[in-house]
This record gives C-alpha cells, structure tokens and sequence, in this order.
C-alpha cells in the first residue's frame, strides 16, 4: 500500500493536506507537531519543556520525537501512512528508514510543498485567524515563524537532497489554492 512523507517549511500545508488525505484516501496521519501538542496539553514536566522548546522555534530532541513515531507506528496497523512533519532531519530520516526496513514497508513518496519563504507570513496570520482565540498555537507569531524558517533551512533542507538521492522526491507548487494542491496529490500517489 502506499506511504507518504509531506515536506515543507512551517505554514506550508502539511498539516492542512494531511487532514484532507486522511479523509479523502483513508491514510492514518503521523503528526509529530499534533503528537508534541498533546504531549504539552498533558501537563506534564516533559510537556512544559517541550513547549519551551516550541515556543523557541526549535526542534524537539530526537530521541522524543522517534520514540513518538516507533510507538505510533507499533500500534496502528495501518497500511497507508502519511507522516506529516516527521522527518525533520536527516538523523530522523535514517531512524523512519530503519523502521520501514525491519517492518519491511516502503516509502513510496516524498512531497515537497514548495512555498516561497516570503509568503508565509500570511499563511501563519490565517492560521491565527482561523483559531479558537483562547487557544492559538504559542509559536504562531512572526518571532517564533522567523525562527522556525531559520530551523528549516538549516536542519530540514538537506533532508530533501536525501529523498531526491532516493528517487522519492515529487515537488508540488504549495502556493496554488488548498484543492489544487490536494488535487495534485492524489494524482501522484494514485
Ligand atoms: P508542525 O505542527 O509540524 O507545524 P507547521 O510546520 O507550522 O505547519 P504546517 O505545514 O502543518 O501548516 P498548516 O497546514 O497548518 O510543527 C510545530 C513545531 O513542533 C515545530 O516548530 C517543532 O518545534 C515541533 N516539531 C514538529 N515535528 C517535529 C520533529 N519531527 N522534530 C522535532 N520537532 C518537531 O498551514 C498553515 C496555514 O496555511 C493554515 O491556516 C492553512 O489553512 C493555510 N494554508 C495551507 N495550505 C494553503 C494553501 N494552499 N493556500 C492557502 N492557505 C493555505
């Protein structure tokens, strides 16, 4: 059956494509940012520092955020995954590598959602508007986006060299409108 990566700085729309292709497609959908979040709702010491580490823009340490997804994959026997910010570097690749090699599954796509850096600005202000406003999420704000970019294209942007080595690699123009990019990819993992 097929499996999914969606790539993309923050605000691109993995989260947004994710949903759609749950419904759409029946994928189970891996969200380490969802995952984390509920981690931080719990209340816990471990939630209190992931959220300052969060809320810094930073990446959660990788032992938590493999642990995470080893334990997701482990207890969902699903067929069609899609992971949504998850890897976030290459150290993380090689971990999501090695389980698809002992579960023997393949990764059949990568999917860039290529957006212009300057755009997502507003992409994070629709986010904020689009939200309970008791409950916006603490990094969506131009100080904490800033840094996330800078995250990105420091840490997460070799990982799309990785998949291009691998063949995985399919680039989507993120920029066009929410169901024009669903559209595209259905097309490509059909
Ligand atoms: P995530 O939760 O992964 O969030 P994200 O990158 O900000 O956003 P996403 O791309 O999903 O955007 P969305 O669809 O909502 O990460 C949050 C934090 O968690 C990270 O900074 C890090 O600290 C931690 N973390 C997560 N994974 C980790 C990992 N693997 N390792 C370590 N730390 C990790 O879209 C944004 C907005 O744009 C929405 O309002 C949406 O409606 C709109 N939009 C989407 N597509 C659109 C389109 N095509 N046209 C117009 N608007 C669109």
């Amino acid at each position: 059956m097929t499996n999914v990566i969606i790539l993309g700085p923050p605000g691109s729309g993995k989260g947004t494509q994710s949903k759609i292709l749950v419904e759409k497609e029946s994928f189970f959908q891996i969200s380490t940012g969802d995952l984390l979040r509920k981690t931080v709702e719990s209340g816990s010491e471990e939630g209190s520092k992931i959220q300052r580490i969060m809320e810094n823009g930073e990446l959660v340490p990788d032992e938590k955020v493999i642990e995470m997804i080893l334990s997701e994959m482990a207890t969902n026997n699903s067929k069609k995954f899609i992971f949504d910010g998850f890897p976030r570097n290459i150290a993380q690749a090689k971990a999501l590598d090695n389980a698809f090699k002992e579960k023997s599954m393949i990764l059949d796509f990568v999917i860039l959602l290529e957006v212009k850096l300057d755009f997502l600005e507003n992409r994070i202000k629709s986010r904020i508007a689009e939200s309970d406003p008791n409950n916006v999420r603490k990094d969506d704000n131009l100080e904490t986006l800033n840094k996330r970019l800078s995250v990105y294209q420091k840490i997460t942007y070799p990982i799309i060299d990785f998949y291009e080595k691998k063949n995985k690699l399919v680039r989507i123009d993120g920029m066009d409108s929410i169901e024009c990019v669903t559209e595209k990819i259905i097309q490509i993992i059909n």
